[in-house]
């Protein structure tokens, strides 16, 4: 069919073959623009799909851009949300958004987010991000397609590397069953996945012998012959009895030379010189207002820019990060840290470290990083969360000390049936690592940012939470979860760089909080501070307390920092980096010294803010004593693509936040 006319059925716009090569031509060139605009996101991925969305949103699909839902639309689910931008501008192609528009990609409130978002876009069919959902999706409407007696097509795009998360075969498996003939799934098989190639990573061929076992009719296709696209297109649609899976074969960053085959530009953007080469290979050096394009998104950061100086609380001068000689600090990514300590202790025999395709980015590759007498003890999984929590309970029994570590938020909701029942309730020695916690993947948007992480953990018995407050601490944290705690363990830690506030000295302590006390000037904002355990702290009668955890911590010490310069107030930090188990005694005296608490946490408001409160209320001293207290996190909302710094503003994490929320208290407690 092609784009379509709802009202009166007739066809909008039709392109022929040679005009649909063009158009993914050109739509790869806006992709680019829109990646090198939006300075983070994924190349390879959106390049080799691109000839499959030309063909899918410009001929294949019934559907009608200025009636998004029109109930009798095909509809078309990316379950590999990650190349959202090549949906966007496919969407804008096909009529359904200002294709100039897609160049906010992964900006703040842009209703082009890092992985799409259904309510936020018309055309977007469902939110996605968290890979291997969308054939269970698709299993869903093609069922009530079938309940309602419609004719609709059900298109679901998945990955290769995708294939690897069970999830996808329990989806198979279910279409197969229901003969689910109104279902074209659609696999970009690029070969290469982030770690590398998938038949290294953890093979997934025969991918026709398998769909075919599941009863899928399967079709195989050059990616990039758009005629042989076209063709499978029409003949899945005529195929009764049985879901159908176009297996095409393609090549990861197809069409820029030096993005061709390259793992490395899974998740990489081109720079302007980069972009310039691009879209001369390409041959559209004249088609693309590429300087108009980068100019809209400018503006409209800068637009972004204002709205947040805005509604930030407002204090005598600027106490930002690095603003002015008081505030200058040294910032580095707290996951250095955990693969610093998987360095220097993974000499270890016992240690085994379970790779789930996100190994550079969060560290973990360190363990074997130039030491391959250690290769025979990593253990790639493939992205399969699930599988290996429970390979992971599995050499735990047999004496080994594993490690396993992903987003946050895949390492925490995702498998967490699997945590509780397979390592929690046997009790086994496992290392979890959350990594890329909180807000730092930013522009990745809300499906990314683990906010929500830390009520899961804390809420398993056995499991001990450690959220170190920058990458000295991680490397100590991980340095002891790793070799002395022994038991389900969780370390949350971030991927965005944060400032570093302790040194070798500083005291860790698994379980037993830190004291942190602004006592002088300082050339470097860390030194202005003096740190002790809170056990050994003697009561200065401060004002108030604000207790944090992980980044929160450096956000509480600058509070600590406005307070005193602009009101005067004495602050008592307390590092509480030991979630679970609580330390009570730190908890309660700050309670019973300053009669003022904050907590402040990267997170929904509750996994450091209940816990603490949790404590106080069972505590029998506090009984009819005036406590005033106050919360800062996550307000119960999903986070937005946006930097990470732009989303600690947005989200109300910030340290003017937690300074604004104590004044506010301190007035109650003057009263
Ligand atoms: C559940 C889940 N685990 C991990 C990730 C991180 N991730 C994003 S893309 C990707 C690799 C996908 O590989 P593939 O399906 O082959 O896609 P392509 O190479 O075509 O981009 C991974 C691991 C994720 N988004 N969701």
């Amino acid at each position: 069919m092609a784009i379509t006319d709802s009202t009166t059925g007739k066809v909008i716009r039709d392109y022929s073959i040679e005009q649909l090569k063009d158009a993914a031509n050109l739509m790869r060139g806006y992709d680019l623009v829109t990646l090198c605009a939006a300075g983070s996101g994924h190349a390879g991925g959106t390049l080799s799909i691109m000839d499959i969305v030309a063909a899918l949103y410009l001929h294949v699909a019934h559907h009608d851009p200025k009636n998004p839902n029109w109930p009798d639309r095909d509809r078309i689910l990316w379950s590999a949300g990650h190349k959202a931008p090549a949906l966007y501008v496919g969407l804008g192609f096909a009529g359904f958004c200002e294709i100039n528009d897609v160049v906010t990609l992964r900006k703040l409130h842009s209703r082009f987010q890092g992985h799409p978002h259904w309510l936020k876009l018309p055309g977007v069919e469902v939110s996605s991000g968290s890979l291997g959902q969308g054939l269970s999706i698709a299993v869903g409407m093609a069922l009530a397609a079938r309940l309602d007696g419609k004719k609709q097509k059900i298109f679901c795009l998945m990955g290769d590397g995708e294939q690897q998360e069970g999830q996808v075969w329990e989806a198979a498996m279910e279409a197969g069953h229901y003969k689910l003939d109104n279902i074209i799934a659609v696999i970009d098989v690029n070969r290469l996945q982030i770690d590398g190639w998938v038949k290294d990573v953890m093979e997934v061929q025969p991918l026709d012998a398998k769909y075919t076992s599941f009863g899928w009719e399967v079709l195989r296709v050059d990616g990039h012959n758009m005629e042989q696209l076209v063709e499978a297109f029409e003949k899945a649609k005529t195929i009764v009895g049985k879901p159908v899976v176009i297996l095409a074969d393609t090549i990861k960053g197809k069409g820029v030379s030096f993005m061709e085959n390259v793992a490395g530009w899974h998740g990489k953007t081109p720079n302007r010189e980069e972009l310039t080469a691009a879209l001369k290979e390409l041959g559209l050096t004249e088609r693309i207002p590429v300087e108009q394009l980068l100019h809209h998104a400018k503006n409209y950061q800068a637009e972004m820019d204002r709205e947040l100086d805005a509604k930030m609380p407002k204090f005598s001068r600027n106490f930002w990060w690095n603003a002015g000689d008081e505030m200058k600090v040294k910032m580095e990514p707290t996951r250095k840290g955990f693969g610093k300590s998987l360095a220097e202790n993974g000499g270890d025999e016992r240690i085994v470290c379970l790779g789930l395709d996100i190994s550079g980015s969060i560290t973990i590759s360190e363990f074997y990083a130039g030491k391959p007498e250690r290769m025979k003890r990593w253990i790639s999984m493939g992205i399969a969360e699930q599988s290996a929590t429970s390979a992971a309970a599995g050499f735990a029994k047999e004496g080994k000390l594993p490690v396993l570590g992903s987003y946050a938020t895949f390492m925490s909701a995702r498998n967490l049936d699997q945590i509780r029942v397979s390592i929690c309730y046997g009790n086994f020695n496992v290392l979890i690592a959350g990594a890329h916690g909180g807000v730092s993947v930013g522009p990745d948007g809300a499906t990314h940012q683990a906010l929500e992480d830390l009520f899961a953990m804390q809420g398993l018995p056995n499991m001990s939470v450690v959220v170190p407050c920058d990458v000295e601490e991680t490397r100590k944290a991980t340095d002891y979860l790793l070799l002395q705690h022994v038991g389900p363990k969780y370390i949350r830690f971030a991927r965005e760089a944060t400032p570093v506030v302790t040194h070798q000295e500083t005291p860790f302590v698994f379980g037993k909080a830190n004291v942190i006390r602004l006592r002088r000037d300082a050339a470097n904002f860390a030194d202005a501070f003096e740190t002790r355990l809170a056990s050994g702290y003697k009561n200065e009668s401060e004002d108030l307390s604000i207790i944090a955890c992980g980044p929160m911590v450096p956000e509480a010490m600058r509070a600590a920092c406005i307070l005193k310069r602009d009101v005067g107030y004495e602050t008592r930090v307390l590092n509480l980096h030991t979630l679970k188990p609580i330390d009570a005694e730190a908890v309660i005296r700050a309670a019973q010294d300053t009669g003022v608490i904050i907590t402040a946490e990267e997170h929904q408001i509750g996994a450091l803010a209940w816990r603490v409160s949790g404590t106080l209320t069972e505590c029998k001293q506090l009984y009819g004593k005036p406590l005033i207290t106050g919360a800062i996190g996550v307000k119960d909302r999903f986070g937005d693509s946006g930097s990470p710094w732009e989303m600690v503003k947005e989200l109300e994490v910030s340290a003017e936040h937690i300074a604004q929320k104590a004044v506010e208290l301190m007035k109650i407690k003057k009263k």
